[in-house]
């Protein structure tokens, strides 16, 4: 199993699910300038020419973050990652990985692109992601994690998305309960080994 990702970006949370999972893998670092990996030209492996992918030992390669977390809870059902298919709790983990993937994760990247201004910067952090992150803060200020007290392939998402405001001077201190939320993950095992793992490969 090879996890393809960048130090820094969106590839911690599969990273994270798989180490919850018991998966063995190997980390395969991506070169956003030049799209290629140790192994040669990453456009092969995924023509969108972004991360996480993650390649299966026969060869298959499944892409899309927010589908690679329901591959892993799926084939590894004991590690309890996702509510099972069909059941409405897995349709409401749908819901939170959709929510995260395009109005947090994709919001942020509004942040971190070249092509938009400081001052455009400003107000969509003000006008846009603030009130996403109030949602979010309401939301775990009554559930420990996203799904109600229990663990899931979804927190893992919520947590990498969450790691990057203050690299873009969003200041998301006085959220609460995302700040309890943050430091209950960083309590993981699977979190302390997957954040390790990507600054060893930042070296
Ligand atoms: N739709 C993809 C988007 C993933 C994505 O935005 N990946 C970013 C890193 S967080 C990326 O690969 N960027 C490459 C680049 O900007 O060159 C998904 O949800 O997995």
């Amino acid at each position: 199993m090879k996890l393809y990702f960048s130090p820094g970006s969106c590839g911690l949370a599969a990273q994270i699910a798989l180490r919850e999972a018991g998966v063995p893998f190997d980390l395969v670092k991506v070169d956003f300038a030049t799209k290629r990996t140790v192994d040669g030209d990453y456009l092969q492996v995924n023509p969108k020419g972004f991360i996480p992918a993650l390649e299966w030992d026969d060869g298959a390669i499944v892409t899309e973050g927010a589908v690679i977390l329901q591959w892993i809870a799926d084939h590894h059902p004991d590690a309890r990652l996702l509510p099972p298919v069909g059941t409405v709790d897995r349709y409401r983990a749908m819901e939170w990985l959709n929510y995260v993937a395009t109005d947090l994760h994709k919001g942020m990247a509004v942040m971190f692109s070249t092509l938009v201004d400081g001052d455009s910067k400003v107000r969509f952090a003000e006008g846009n992601l603030a009130l996403r992150f109030a949602y979010v803060d309401d939301h775990l200020a009554t559930n420990d994690y996203v799904l109600g007290d229990r663990f899931s392939a979804v927190d893992t998402y919520l947590y990498n998305v969450l790691r990057w405001p203050p690299r873009v001077n969003i200041d998301i201190s006085a959220y609460a309960a995302i700040q309890s939320f943050m430091r209950r993950m960083e309590q993981r095992p699977s979190v302390v080994a997957s954040v390790a793992a990507e600054l060893s490969t930042n070296r």
